[in-house]
This record gives structure tokens, C-alpha cells and sequence, in this order.
């Protein structure tokens, strides 16, 4: 049983949620659905029973999806069937759209653009949260004019291309991992907050089915998202029924997005142990990415029976595996493999500072017939062999993906601070 919350005073109400203080958890909020699903800015509304549990269901398993790529988000845990813990935030009252696919209001407002037009790079908008005045679209000028302060932060350029590096990111991630089930993810809107403990921009808000557009087999008239309720030309209870037959659709796919579609593992293959160390740090950066690692010993040279039979081992079981060569001095052994398998194959030879410059030639150059690839550092071997695995592995694709929106952010907030020590 969940240790019981001690649930402070409400912090905002909103059409869908409240939120509330924890009392003895600073830092955190509770975000309590509420059981009722809304359309036009509440034109329409209808209480539907069951709707908050299955939003809580999609949010948490949409929030378990980024968190576990690497997206960092304000989601921190689930609580109960209709309430998860999060960050407490502040708010970024923008609007981040993102399409792949033209439809819905982006036709009303470029006319002529035909519906299913498709957007590669995606189509970023940007829209004022304010009700009283629809939502309006902004474009980045106005959002800089404003001069968002939040927790601290003040909303301006760094923190605009932020945003728009990591919707993007988030779109691609939830895309990928849609496409597993035959299902295209069509457009997506999301909101960002400043984490007010850390300061940092973070994912907030939820993404549930009102968040997103989902085609099945990318067939419109299939659609699964919140847009079969806004067009309900009535709200009779079957009608009701059918909407809420979709979110469960969707809420039972969602927990699908969680599971690997394919198995793979790489085998590191070392000439001797004395380049454990150097074969660990490849294990470990695998482990990173959620791929399974296995340590051999074997040498092309000393013992090629022993090497061809190991090999023939891991051909055998139908696993896909990438092996990875570790050989110091003369590398035999990825020559040796990659001329006998048709798995891929990387040298990650562990050079040293004497001989490094003339032995990483056994690498690299090769007779005709090889195509085994070479990599020094051992990260990166893991990391190509991630890239390997990440053609079939959306897991693995969006570990990647977020890790490279991580490091590009790392640099933008690096220059940032950097710029600002120096004025
Ligand atoms: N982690 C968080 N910390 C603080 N506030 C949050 C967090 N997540 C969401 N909120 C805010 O809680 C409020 C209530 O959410 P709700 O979605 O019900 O509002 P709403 O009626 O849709 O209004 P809005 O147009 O602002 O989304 C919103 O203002 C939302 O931004
Ligand atoms: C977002 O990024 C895209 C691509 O880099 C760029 O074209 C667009 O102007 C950016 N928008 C904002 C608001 O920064
Ligand atoms: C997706 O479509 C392919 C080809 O039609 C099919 O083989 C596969 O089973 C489908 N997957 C899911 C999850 O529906
Ligand atoms: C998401 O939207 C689809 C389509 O309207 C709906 O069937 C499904 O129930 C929604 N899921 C949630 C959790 O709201
Ligand atoms: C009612 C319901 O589906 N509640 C779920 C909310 O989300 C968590 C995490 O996925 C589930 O454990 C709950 O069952
Ligand atoms: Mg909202």
C-alpha cells in the first residue's frame, strides 16, 4: 500500500485537474484528474465516468516511456488510479503544437494546404494559453516580448529553442514508438514547466488522449483521438460510449509502448583478460541503453577453433547479435570474425600510447570482403551498436534520440552561463 499523503492546500484548478501541495514532499505536487472530458473550452461537458482513471493510465505509461528515454519530465510517480506525484512546476503558458500531418485547425488557417499534407522537418506552432481570447497563435517574437518569468527563469531565447528542440524530440519518441502499433501519430500538443526546486525546464502538464491525433494504419477515418467527441454532432449515450471506447483503446496500446518489439545483444569478445576494464566500460554503456552484454575470452591467434566455435554458439539461438572485437597489439580476432559471420562486427581495439598509432592499423585496414567497422572509444562501440539495434529496438531509438537532445541542451545552458559570466 502506498504510504498515505499528506495532502496540503490546492495550488490551481483547472477544466480536467486539480492540484495540490504535499506537505511533507516540498518540491512535489499531486495532479488529481478530474472525472470529465471537455471540448470548445467546455462548450461541451460531459461527465464521463471512468475517463480520469484511463488518462491517468495513458499519461503514466506516455510520462514511463520519456522518463525512461531520457526526456526529463515533472512526472515523478503514480499514486493512485486517478492521481500521479510530479514536480511542482511552474507554468510556461505556451502551447507547443507539433505536426507531422496537415489537418484540423492548421487547414482552416492556411488554406489551400490539402488534409494528409505531410510535414518533414515537422511543423512547429506556438499558442498563448488564454481562453477568454481562443488560444491564440503566437509566433517566437511575441513569446520573447513577453518576458515570462517563472520560478525564477526568465523565458528568453535559450529557453525558446529549448522548447522547440525538445517538442520535437518528444514527438519523434512518441511517433516511433506508435509506429509499433500501426499507428500514426498525426499532430501533438504539450506545455513546459519551470521546475521551481531545479530551475530547469522540464515536460509538465500531462499528454493524454486530448494531447495527441492517432490514425490506426494512418486511416483518418480510424481515428482514436479526442476529436471523435468534438465531432459529435449529439451527445447521446451510445455516442458516449463510443468515445470512451476509444480512450480505452488507446490507454490499453499505450502500455504496449513500454515493451521492447525485438531482442538483441552484443557479444564482446576479448583477446585477454588483461582488457577486462576496457570491455566493462562497453558492457556498461549497453546496460545504458537496455541492451544485454556478454563477456568472452577468446584470441584468433592463440585458439581460432575456440573463436569460430563461440561464434557459431551465438549464430545458433537466433538472437540478433553485434559483436564487438577487443584485441590489443595485432587485432586478429574482429578480422577473423568478420570474415566469418554475417552479424555485424566492431574493433574497439584498447590501444596504448607506445604502439597505439601503428597497431590500430590491424583495424582498420582489411583484405577485401570485410566490412567490420572500427571504433576507439569503448562508449561509442556500445553507442554504434545501439544505433545498430535501434533500426528494429524503438527502446533503443528513443534512448538515442533523447540522449542527443540532452547533450545538445547541455551545451546551449552551458554557453548561456558561460555568455553570462562574461558580460
Ligand atoms: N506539475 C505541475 N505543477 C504545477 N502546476 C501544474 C502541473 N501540471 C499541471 N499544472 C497546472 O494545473 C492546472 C490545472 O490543469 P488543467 O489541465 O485542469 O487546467 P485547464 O483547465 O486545462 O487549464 P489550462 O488551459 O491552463 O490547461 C493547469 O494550470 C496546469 O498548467
Ligand atoms: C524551432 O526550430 C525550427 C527548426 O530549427 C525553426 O525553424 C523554428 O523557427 C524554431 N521555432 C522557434 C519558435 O524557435
Ligand atoms: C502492423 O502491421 C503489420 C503489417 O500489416 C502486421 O504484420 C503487424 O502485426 C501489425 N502490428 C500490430 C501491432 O498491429
Ligand atoms: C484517447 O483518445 C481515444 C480516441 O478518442 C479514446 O478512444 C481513448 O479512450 C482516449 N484515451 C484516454 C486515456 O483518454
Ligand atoms: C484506473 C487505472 O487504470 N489506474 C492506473 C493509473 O496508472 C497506473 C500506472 O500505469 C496504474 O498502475 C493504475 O492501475
Ligand atoms: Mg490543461
Amino acid at each position: 500500500t502506498p504510504p498515505l499523503l499528506k495532502i496540503g492546500q490546492k495550488l490551481n484548478e483547472g477544466k480536467t485537474k486539480q492540484i495540490f501541495e504535499l506537505v511533507d514532499q516540498p518540491g512535489l505536487v499531486l495532479v488529481q484528474s478530474k472525472d470529465q472530458i471537455t471540448a470548445g473550452n467546455a462548450v461541451r461537458k460531459d461527465q464521463m465516468e471512468g475517463k480520469a482513471a484511463i488518462a491517468n493510465k495513458t499519461t503514466s505509461c506516455v510520462f514511463k516511456l520519456l522518463q525512461e528515454s531520457g526526456i526529463k519530465t515533472a512526472f515523478v510517480k503514480q499514486q493512485s488510479d486517478t492521481a500521479f506525484i510530479a514536480a511542482h512546476c511552474e507554468m510556461i503558458p505556451i502551447e507547443w503544437v507539433c505536426r507531422r500531418v496537415a489537418t484540423g485547425s492548421f487547414l482552416k488557417r492556411n488554406p489551400g494546404v490539402k488534409e494528409g499534407y505531410r510535414f518533414s522537418p515537422l511543423k512547429m506552432e506556438m499558442f498563448f494559453k488564454d481562453d477568454a481570447n481562443n488560444d491564440p497563435q503566437w509566433s517566437e517574437e511575441q513569446i520573447l516580448e513577453a518576458k515570462f518569468s517563472l520560478a525564477g527563469l526568465t523565458i528568453g531565447k535559450c529557453e525558446v529553442d529549448i522548447m522547440n528542440r525538445s517538442t520535437v524530440a518528444i514527438f519523434e519518441i512518441l511517433e516511433k514508438s506508435w509506429a509499433t502499433q500501426n499507428c500514426t501519430l498525426v499532430d501533438m500538443k504539450i506545455e513546459f514547466g519551470v521546475n521551481v526546486k531545479t530551475q530547469e525546464i522540464v515536460l509538465a502538464d500531462v499528454i493524454d488522449n486530448d494531447s495527441w491525433r492517432l490514425w490506426p494504419a494512418g486511416d483518418r477515418s480510424q481515428q482514436k483521438d479526442k476529436q471523435v467527441y468534438r465531432d459529435l454532432k449529439e451527445v447521446t449515450p451510445e455516442a458516449m460510449q463510443m468515445v470512451k471506447r476509444n480512450f480505452e483503446w488507446v490507454s490499453e496500446r499505450v502500455k504496449l509502448l513500454l515493451e521492447s518489439q525485438s531482442r538483441g545483444r552484443v557479444v564482446v569478445l576479448m583477446g585477454s583478460t588483461s582488457d577486462m576494464a576496457h570491455c566493462e566500460k562497453i558492457k556498461k554503456a549497453c546496460t545504458s541503453y537496455g541492451i544485454p552484454c556478454i563477456l568472452r575470452v577468446t584470441s584468433a591467434h592463440k585458439g581460432p577453433d575456440e573463436t569460430l566455435r563461440i561464434k557459431a554458439e551465438y549464430e545458433g539461438d537466433g538472437v540478433p547479435t553485434v559483436f564487438v572485437a577487443v584485441a590489443g597489439r595485432s587485432n586478429g580476432l574482429g578480422p577473423v570474425m568478420s570474415g566469418n559471420t554475417a552479424y555485424p562486427v566492431i574493433n574497439c581495439p584498447p590501444l596504448t600510447p607506445d604502439w597505439g598509432a601503428q597497431d590500430v592499423w590491424s583495424s582498420l585496414r582489411m583484405p577485401s570482403g570485410l566490412g567490420c567497422s572500427t571504433i576507439l572509444s569503448p562508449d561509442a562501440a556500445a553507442q554504434f551498436a545501439a544505433q545498430i539495434f535501434g533500426l528494429t529496438d524503438h527502446l533503443v531509438w528513443c534512448k538515442l534520440r533523447a540522449s542527443m537532445l540532452n547533450t545538445w541542451v547541455s551545451l546551449k545552458v552551458a554557453d548561456k552561463k558561460l555568455q553570462a559570466c562574461s558580460v
